[in-house]
Formats: C-alpha cells, structure tokens, sequence
C-alpha cells in the first residue's frame, strides 16, 4: 500500500489534532468537519478499504468500533452520534488508509446522501 495523507499523520509527519491513541488505532480531528465533533479513527496497520481488511484484522475492526463509541462517549455525545465509513470513491472515500468517521453534536439526516 502505498504512502497516504493518514500513515503520515501515523508517523507524525504532518499534524493532527490528536484525541486518542493507542497500539492499534489513531483518532484525530478531520481537518474539514462535518458537524461540531468531526473525528477519524484510523488503524495503524495500513488496510486500505474496509473491503479489503481480512478474516485476521476481525479483532482490531471490533477494538475500533469499541474504541469509537468509548471516545465519543468521552466527548459528552454517547447518546446520539454516528460512525461512517466510506468504501471506494463512488461511496466517497478519498483517502485509501481506512477510517470510521465519527460524528455528533447536531441532528443527523437519514437517509445520508
Ligand atoms: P473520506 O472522504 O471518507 O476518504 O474521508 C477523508 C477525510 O479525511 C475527509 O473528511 C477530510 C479528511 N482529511 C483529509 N486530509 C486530511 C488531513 O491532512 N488531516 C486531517 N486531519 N484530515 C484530513
């Protein structure tokens, strides 16, 4: 996989506001938000898209989606926030270093466009 605008960030490269980090995944603010709290939750292993992750990455995706309702919670938005992730560039994914969007802190539309 080649270098993306993630994996620097993963390398202190170039700057994020960082919220949460541990051995397996990064959380940081994105640089162009979409509501009040704007997060991406990154693993540090380089799995391209969601599609692309294997039957041995099932432990980190489930530490992920764990670690993102315990950070937004932390946030103060436990009771109403919503986790996306966008799959290829026709679902709108621009950067290829997989990420769950975390966002909260005002009404969400259904369906998303
Ligand atoms: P997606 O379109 O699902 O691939 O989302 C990529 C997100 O990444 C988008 O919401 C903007 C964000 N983003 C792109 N470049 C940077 C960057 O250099 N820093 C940060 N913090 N976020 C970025």
């Amino acid at each position: 996989m080649s270098e993306t605008l993630f994996s620097k960030i993963i390398e202190r490269q170039i700057p994020a506001d960082i919220v949460y980090e541990d051995d397996d995944c990064l959380c940081f603010k994105d640089v162009n938000p979409k509501a009040p709290v704007h997060y991406l939750l990154i693993p540090k292993k380089p799995i391209e898209r969601l599609v692309d992750a294997k039957s041995e990455d099932q432990t980190l995706l489930g530490h992920m989606l764990m670690k993102a309702s315990e950070i937004v919670s932390d946030a103060g938005f436990g009771d109403a926030f919503r986790l996306v992730i966008n799959n290829g560039p026709g679902a709108g994914q621009s950067v290829f270093h997989l990420h769950i969007h975390i966002l909260a802190g005002r009404t969400m539309g259904w369906p998303p466009g």
